[in-house]
């Protein structure tokens, strides 16, 4: 039998899946969820030493023999200070070892509660990382749990082996119940490095949708090892403005994201197998359909150098750690195969467009201004707002696309911008609302200056962000924080640039083509919109484009059982 503690189930399950079997065990009463599971089960070999100080050391020495990792197990508070000696010589001897070390929750910690120090503290060279699991609650709870044990025990063997701890609350071992008779399904990562054996990497007949993250223009190289994998398999690559990929089989299919339904997206457009590489997409609206909470069901496989265990999804089975064109290259089959898959997706943004006539606001612009920015450009769009609804629009692909969707802050967004400008003669645009251009405002004098800076700036009298359809509270003066800044004029005067505005779409127009050339003064060019035609201009757009994947949709099972067989439907569902 074993406890209900989750955290403790997630453990003993996954030491099994990565087939950790030796364990030194300390004796105490905060491990003894931890122990009971482990104790009463033939898979592992138990070994019971009362000093943990000893405990550590005898663990050394079954890996000298074994060559196999080890797990450890002592108790709370000063059983695990006593690790410390053996896993300094671990760490120095690269001695892969878990220490799972029990702990009151961290409620008590520090609290002059009973035996209840920090313990997580360890020094700087006795482990290579401390992983300090949360007190397991909830799903999400279950979720972060999950990763991390995968993590740690990952850790112990990644590239030079040492010991790691991972730290376990145990809210009262006392109260502890063990009457589960099996351990859950836990989902086990593997990690996977250039010289290992990739034979379970199996992609064929499967649905495979590649998310390209945020990315620099990729190398020829880059681009022939991506195309070689995607001509192979029965695969797309979903990308937006960031991801700055223009392959083949590329959808920029961020309006069907947004607009599909959790139900269409499971029944017709999920993958089996999502693959990852680059950095963030920064992509609200694939995150909300590929994440646990929505019980979507595939594999999801990160390719990255870093190698690290980055679960966005909740569904991470495999991290091959290398070049992603490593990796495709290894995996490029020597077929020529159906692209159904990307045809339903091409197919599905290929039905949204986006209605004629659209209230002045961010879309508008974009609208107006997508297909005038010249080619060969840089564009930067600040986050959220700009960058969502940029990404609706296509761009030539020779524009070069970049955002600060790595930490997501609305406070470099132009001197990242300035940076890049200063390095090429290219013409350079940056879309941007007002309270990120006034947070950022001082970059604005920076005086290596050249005349290829294009700045939008949307003033739309605070975070319009938050005042649309998505966000239901009040959220004007505080969340919004409207009425801070008036406008741009005077600073971008002053600092030497050309300023021009528009209050609406005649003003827009006639300074649009300006805006777009090149000229021998930069310019800011800030226009007024109001968080109210932002939120209407959106709303269009969805419902528009709902509207046309309701469509696609309907011609998809037309197509399957032909005309008679929609009557049928109907008549069932309609009752008659
Ligand atoms: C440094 C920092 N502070 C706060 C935020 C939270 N935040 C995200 S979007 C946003 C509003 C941005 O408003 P604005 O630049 O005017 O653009 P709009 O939404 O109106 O297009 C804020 C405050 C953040 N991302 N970064």
């Amino acid at each position: 039998m074993y406890t209900t503690s989750k955290s403790v189930q997630i453990i003993v399950s996954l030491l099994k899946q990565h087939g950790i079997n030796q364990v030194v065990i300390s004796p105490g009463g905060t491990n003894v969820p931890i122990v009971q599971g482990i104790q009463d089960d033939p898979f592992f070999t138990c070994y019971s030493v009362v000093d943990e100080r000893s405990a550590m050391y005898f663990a050394i020495g079954l890996y000298f023999e074994t060559g196999k990792p080890v797990a450890t197990s002592c108790t709370s508070a000063q059983a695990t200070r006593n690790y410390l000696p053996g896993l300094t010589e671990a760490f120095y001897k690269h001695v892969p070892i878990l220490a799972i070390t029990a702990s009151k929750h961290p409620k008590y910690w520090g609290q002059e509660y009973m035996q209840a120090p920090v313990q997580t503290s360890l020094s700087v060279d006795s482990v290579k990382q401390t992983f300090s699991l949360p007190y397991v609650d909830s799903k999400i709870d279950e979720l972060h749990c999950v990763r991390m044990v995968n993590e740690a025990i990952l850790e112990i063997t990644h590239r030079v082996p040492g010991p790691v701890q991972l730290n376990v609350p145990i809210l009262d071992s006392v109260i502890e119940v063990f009457d589960v008779p099996e351990l859950p399904s836990v989902r086990s990562i593997k990690r996977y490095m250039v010289w290992d054996e990739w034979n379970d990497a199996d992609l064929t007949g499967k649905k495979i949708m590649i998310v390209a993250g945020e990315h620099r223009p990729y190398s020829d190289n880059q681009i022939a090892a991506i195309d070689g994998f995607v001509e192979s398999y029965n695969t797309f690559v979903y990308v937006n403005h960031l991801s700055n990929y223009h392959g083949k089989y590329a959808v920029s299919a961020n309006l069907a994201m947004s607009c599909l339904s959790q139900n269409d997206f499971e029944k017709s457009y999920k993958p089996d197998i999502l693959i990852t590489i680059g950095g963030q997409i920064g992509d609200y609206y694939i995150f909300g359909k590929l994440q646990s909470g929505n019980h979507t069901d595939f594999e999801h496989w990160r390719v990255a150098e870093d190698g690290n265990i980055v679960d966005t999804y909740d569904k991470l089975t495999k991290v091959f750690e290398c070049p992603f064109e490593l990796f495709f290259t290894r995996l490029t089959g020597n077929r020529q195969v159906e692209h159904a898959y990307y045809e339903s997706w091409e197919k599905l943004q290929g039905s949204m467009a986006i209605p004629e006539e659209l209230p002045f606001s961010n879309p508008y612009l974009a609208q107006q201004l997508h297909a005038s920015i010249p080619k060969n450009s840089c564009l930067n769009l600040a986050i959220k707002n700009s960058l969502r609804t940029w990404c609706y629009f296509p761009l030539d692909s020779s524009i070069i696309c970049n955002s600060n969707v790595a930490a997501f802050g609305i406070d470099g967004c132009m001197s990242v911008f300035l940076g890049q400008s200063v390095a090429t003669d290219k013409l350079c645009f940056l879309v941007i609302g007002d309270l990120a251009f006034f947070y950022d405002m001082n970059s604005l004098g920076i005086r290596h200056r050249k005349k290829n800076i294009r700045i939008l700036v949307v003033n739309n009298d605070g975070g319009a962000e938050f005042k649309l359809n998505s966000h239901p509270y009040v959220a004007d003066t505080f969340i919004a924080a409207a009425g801070h800044n008036g406008t741009v004029k005077g600073w971008a005067e002053s600092t030497g640039f050309k300023y021009i505005s528009a209050v609406n779409k005649e003003e827009f127009l006639q300074h649009k083509g300006e805006f777009v050339f090149e000229s021998e003064q930069s310019i800011v060019f800030e226009v007024f919109t109001t968080p109210e035609s932002e939120a209407a201009a959106l709303k269009t757009i969805h419902e528009k484009s709902s509207r046309s994947i309701k469509d696609v949709l309907k011609n998809k099972v037309r197509s399957v059982i032909g005309d008679e067989g929609v009557k049928v439907l109907k008549d069932i569902f309609l009752g008659k």
